[in-house]
């Protein structure tokens, strides 16, 4: 993990930031094994829960409100959770290579 203001550690915006870098060079695979990281229980979509989840085991606190803050920001149909798609968009992520 990249922690860029050195402040011994990893903030949600840095944490984005270095997810966001990572998805320019990322294939479908690698994206759909970042998703699953973020979703723990498994269902297909990224709640805020999941995401306070994810940081917590990588050792950061954020709140539930700053999670659904952060779903808000991506979330096209409103429905509280990231879906697969949405989480693709988040990143910028461009399949190129559909036949
Ligand atoms: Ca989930
Ligand atoms: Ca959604």
């Amino acid at each position: 993990m990249v922690d860029f203001d050195k402040s011994g550690h990893i903030k949600y915006d840095e944490f984005l930031i270095a997810a966001l870098e990572v998805g320019k060079f990322m294939t479908k695979e690698n994206v759909m094994a970042t998703f699953k990281m973020f979703d723990f229980d498994d269902d297909g979509s990224i709640t805020a829960e999941n995401i306070v989840n994810s940081f917590t085991n990588i050792g950061e606190k954020i709140s539930i409100e700053e999670a659904k803050a952060m779903i808000k920001c991506h979330d096209s149909n409103n429905d509280l959770k990231i879906s697969y798609e949405e989480f693709m968009a988040m990143l910028a992520f461009n399949d190129q290579d559909t036949n």
